[in-house]
């Protein structure tokens, strides 16, 4: 092993959920060495070699996991849909409200709105919030500019944040989200633009990983998903696609065809889903705040998953109006209370299963080499996490190595 001569920042006193292998990879009583933003050690804390560290953090019994990474938000957007909230407990559904014109539409409204200044000071609070309780990684969704400069003004957004806060922020374009109103019953003529337009010019910005879409009855059908994905591959950017949420378009299958990184939501996903997505690779992204908040009662085939070997993460979803949440801790549970995952499923969901769902080989596991990203918590043992909901035990993170601690131990 290649030792530097010193280490930036030693952690002790700690015990790991490495989650190296199918299992937590506990290691009590463990030390966590890093140089510059990776891992140059991590193990049991009497075997730590004996090299000098510029910092040191000493806990006394906290426990250390990978930084979660939260691999579905759309966390930059503007205003809120609490009356949304308050019409669908009279009796209204999601669908209806969208067809009105409402949902995501009025979020674009006022997104459009706002200025990039603005749009940041407002989705601050979610992204620090998302890193306060352990998250390090997080991607992030255009959607609510549905028009080239404001989809681009979300996506800029999303990078300047993460560069302020040290998230290491994921940006994925998602300008097939809905028809604006300018394109209003005219769906294809839209998705003619997002594939000349939209998709080129996010490509030639650099400021989109990835393209994603909305494929269900009040979103795009699977050809006009087909035709985005095809502008994707051209524009060399991978793709993943919101499927199977109220219904099921045999989208999860038509993402596989195309290598996509994840297909997210999938309440609705049918055997062929399954078997595709088993065959490509690809990750079943969960979004249980989706579920829980839409008061749905059609479960995700948590168990055929399970059984095809197709790797499942978690995440938040974090929106206005499907899932009003910044609580990667809270997903963690509901995960398992509302979608039978077990407490490990649930954590490894969202860190090496949901790095996965990124295409992020270097982190998800603590291990040397690895990028120090840690998130470290006051509990007595891991599944905690998974157990609480409500509160937050995390007493800080590393970011690419650097220590975030509200109260420095
Ligand atoms: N499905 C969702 O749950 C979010 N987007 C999507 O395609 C909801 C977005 C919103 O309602 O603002
Ligand atoms: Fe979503």
């Amino acid at each position: 092993m290649n030792l530097p001569a010193r280490f930036d920042v030693l952690l002790t006193g700690i015990h790991l959920a490495t989650l190296e292998g199918a299992d937590w990879g506990i290691v009590r009583d463990g030390a966590i060495a890093v140089t510059g933003d990776r891992i140059a050690w991590a193990g049991p804390e009497s075997g730590l070699p004996a090299v000098p560290a510029s910092r040191r953090l000493a806990f006394d019994g906290a426990w250390a996991t990978p930084g979660l990474v939260d691999c579905h938000t759309h966390l930059v957007y503007a205003g809120n849909r609490a009356s949304e909230f308050e019409r669908r407990l009279r009796g209204a559904t999601y669908e209806e409200i969208a067809r009105e014109g409402g949902g995501i539409v009025s979020t674009v409204r006022a997104t459009r709105a706002a200025s990039e200044d603005a749009l940041v000071e407002e989705s601050r609070p979610r992204l620090a919030a998302l890193a306060g309780e352990g998250a390090t990684t997080v991607e992030v969704k255009s959607g609510y500019g549905l028009e080239r400069t404001a989809e681009l003004k979300q996506l800029a957004v999303a990078r300047r944040l993460g560069a302020e806060l040290r998230v290491d922020v994921r940006t994925t374009l998602l300008a097939a989200h809905a028809v604006p109103p300018e394109y209003e019953g005219r769906a294809d003529a839209w998705i003619d633009t997002v594939c000349g337009d939209i998709v080129p010019a996010a490509a030639r910005s650099g400021l989109a990983d990835a393209v994603d879409a909305f494929c269900d009855r009040i979103g795009f059908t699977r050809d006009q998903t087909r035709r985005v994905f095809e502008a994707a591959r051209e524009a060399g950017l991978p793709v993943k696609l919101h499927a199977e949420q109220l219904s099921d378009q045999d989208g999860a299958a038509l993402a596989a065809e195309f290598g996509a990184l994840s297909a997210d939501h999938l309440e609705w996903l049918s055997p062929r889903g399954i078997g595709a997505m088993a065959a490509a690779g690809t990750v079943a992204v969960l979004l249980p705040g989706a579920y829980y908040a839409l008061r749905e009662t059609k479960l995700p085939p948590v168990d055929a998953l399970r059984r095809a070997g197709v790797p499942i993460a978690v995440s938040t979803d974090c929106n206005p109006g499907t899932s009003p949440t910044t609580s990667p801790l809270l997903m963690l549970n509901m995960a398992c209370t509302l979608f039978r995952l077990t407490p490990l499923e649930a954590v490894r969901g969202m860190t090496c299963v949901a790095a996965q769902a990124l295409r992020l080989r270097d982190r998800g596991v603590l291990r040397a080499g690895m990028r120090a990203d840690v998130a470290v918590y006051a509990v007595s043992e891991p599944a905690e996490l998974a157990w609480r909901f409500g509160g937050n035990p995390c007493l800080g993170t590393l970011r690419g190595g650097v220590p975030c601690f509200a109260v420095e131990p």
